[in-house]
């Protein structure tokens, strides 16, 4: 991530920012300046609700890290209240409270496990996550007697039910057992474990305290095998201690995929061997004329790793044909005029293109896909494909069906905003959508043919628009989207004419172009991204408005213990309490030090498919 600001951030150059437009169609909203108010509203709170750390002391997080342990803040509060076995963000399947089964944590209590890596290593991460706040021992031991002498058990068992995520958590007052199929189902029921301790369980150091446990039993499996989010690491970069910090994020919430976009106008970001100027140049840049900066192809790794250790798999964007202007700038054999552009920082979309009528084009798609299937072990590349309004639709179509076949060609599985839907079908093809309406008949076509979606509706799930009228950061171009807005909306019947078992999932994508920082970021997925997530995981029958927004308040003093920024929605009946203990607040930024980020309007983007962009870009 960025260092922790010192002094107020350039504004971006108004230059090179858009001027906003609109869609047909949509409400008119707004156009005015943002104002700091609410991101230094959220942070004042914060930093109020948080122990002020003591001066010098304000450790930089270091590699995903939700917790900064710093001895000068141990014992200082009580842990809130206690929590109800049904609390739990996403949903569960099933729950069975038992009155008077309660389960205590003790400084004697043990992590029992089978001989099996997977769950030894669930167990430890559970330990992890345990340790700090409690300050116990918490040893995991070698052995599976269910719960006895007041332990908690993680054991693997053969259960079809329970499918390849689903897992079941039983409490007594004896003893806890998680049981799962897999090690990502016994992940994920350490994650509702985890959310039925009392928030305190967030505090980096030790808090005096019951550890209560809710008696009773759950029983849960995901509705949907694809719950994602997208982080947009080319309009601003963010390091890899930044992109593991979301995955933390994520896997709390049993999301399960990590889009990573790339690539863009602005920046290219990972490392490509077989053409190196891509990062060394092209990444040398971001919005607003900041430093940019790129993935080695072991930091790439180390996020792959990471993400894979919490059962999250990286989905790898290369934004293609339209959004490669930074490709161009390091390259420019690709540009239609054979002429390397300079760097851009603005905001535009749909001026950029490779040549589709280039062979050398098709070896430059070829060599870095090639190079990121090998880096990626999960089974998706993303080709992009959106916005490509420069290119005629027939070479476009063309275009992308030998793009798709070049994914086939390295064994992945290819991904695409939904502009790819009037190419031929290919093999599992997924189309990512992100229309605002109902109706969407050329992807509903795609479907037929044999497409997947992954539902992303900008009007719902897209994180980076504004939560009102005066949040300071993000789009309006979709619509403001608090956290009702991101609820209520079903997956499964939300585009006509596309069957729920043709939904692959649900995504929420963060485009960055005016999210410069982590809180930033952190301020932009919550309390939204745990909307989105229970959508994608918890049954439609569990789906309430008003129960959601219950359970969700539970996690404000969560969050805030954890030292993680988030808005405080006034649709959301946050407790009043102040959290038991807090973790440093290093990433937030006070308004002091971080005056209005600049919010700029992107020229809107079409929904059904290129055309003619609304504003000329760089010349190319
Ligand atoms: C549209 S939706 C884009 C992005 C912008 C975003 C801003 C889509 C596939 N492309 O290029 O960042 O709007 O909200």
């Amino acid at each position: 991530m960025p260092p922790v600001p010192t002094a107020a951030p350039e504004p971006l150059d108004p230059s090179s920012v858009a001027a906003g437009e609109r869609p047909a169609g949509h409400a008119d909203l707004p156009v005015r300046e943002p104002a700091a108010a609410e991101l230094a509203r959220a942070a004042t709170r914060s930093a109020e609700d948080a122990l002020a750390p003591p001066p010098g002391d304000v450790p930089v997080p270091s590699a995903g890290d939700v917790l900064v342990p710093s001895a000068s803040r141990a014992d200082r509060a009580a842990p809130a209240a206690r929590v109800r076995l049904g609390d739990v963000v996403p949903a569960p399947e099933r729950v069975a409270p038992v009155a008077g089964a309660d389960f205590v944590l003790t400084p004697d209590t043990v992590i029992r496990v089978g001989p099996d890596d997977a769950a030894r290593a669930v167990a430890g991460q559970l330990a992890d996550l345990l340790r700090p706040a409690t300050g116990y021992p918490l040893p995991v031991a070698d052995d599976t007697r269910a719960g006895a002498g007041g332990d908690i058990a993680l054991a693997l068992v053969d259960s079809a039910d329970l499918g390849p995520e689903g897992y079941r958590l039983d409490v007594t007052s004896g003893g806890v057992r998680v049981e799962a199929a897999t090690g990502a189902g016994l992940f994920f029921g350490v994650q509702t474990l985890r959310q039925l301790l009392p928030a305190a369980v967030e505090s980096p150091t030790p808090t005096a305290g019951r550890w209560v446990l809710p008696g009773g039993s759950i029983t849960d499996r995901p509705r949907f095998p694809y719950r994602g989010a997208m982080l947009d690491v080319a309009r601003h970069f963010f390091d890899v201690p930044d992109v593991l910090r979301v995955i933390d994020h994520l896997a709390r919430y049993k999301i399960n995929h990590l889009h990573l976009h790339l690539t863009d106008d602005q920046g290219w970001r990972i490392a490509v061997d077989s053409w190196p100027r891509l990062a060394e140049v092209g990444g040398a840049s971001e919005v607003g004329g900041g430093p940019g900066g790129h993935y080695s192809r072991d930091d790439y790794r180390r996020i792959v790793a990471y993400a894979a250790e919490r059962h999250v798999t990286v989905v790898p964007e290369i934004d293609l044909p339209g959004h490669t202007h930074a490709a161009l700038t390091a390259y420019g054999e690709l540009a239609p005029d054979g002429v390397a552009p300079p760097p851009y920082t603005g905001t535009e979309v749909g001026f950029s293109y490779v040549d589709p009528t280039s062979e050398r084009t098709y070896e430059f798609v070829a060599d870095v896909l090639g190079e990121l299937a090998v880096l990626t072990p999960g089974p998706w590349l993303h080709i992009g494909g959106d916005e490509a309004f420069k290119v005629r639709p027939e070479a476009y179509a063309a275009f992308v069906e030998r793009a798709q076949r070049i994914v086939a060609a390295t064994g992945r599985t290819v991904v695409g905003w939904h502009q790819i839907a009037p190419a031929a079908h290919s093999e599992g093809r997924v189309l990512q959508w992100w229309g605002t309406g109902g109706e969407d008949p050329v992807t509903a076509d795609a479907v037929r043919r044999g497409a997947r979606l992954v539902l992303s509706p900008a009007n719902h799930a897209y994180l980076d628009m504004k939560y009102a009228p005066d949040t300071p950061i993000g789009h309006d171009w979709a619509g403001l989207i608090d956290v009702r807005r991101a609820y209520d909306w079903d997956p499964g019947t939300h585009v006509a004419g596309v069957p729920a078992d043709a939904v692959l999932g649900v995504e929420a994508p963060l485009w960055t172009e005016s999210v410069t920082s982590r809180a930033e970021v952190e301020f932009m997925l919550f309390p939204r991204l745990p909307a989105i997530a229970e959508l994608g995981w918890s049954p439609r029958a569990t789906h309430d408005w008003a129960g959601f927004r219950d359970r969700l308040a539970g996690h404000g003093p969560r969050w805030a213990t954890a030292g993680v920024a988030f808005h405080r929605s006034p649709e959301i009946p946050w407790p009043t309490e102040p959290p038991a203990s807090a973790a440093p607040q290093a990433a937030i930024p006070t308004q002091a030090e971080h005056p209005a980020p600049s919010a700029p309007q992107t020229a809107i983007p079409t929904q059904t498919g290129p055309k003619e962009a609304p504003a000329p870009g760089p010349s190319v």
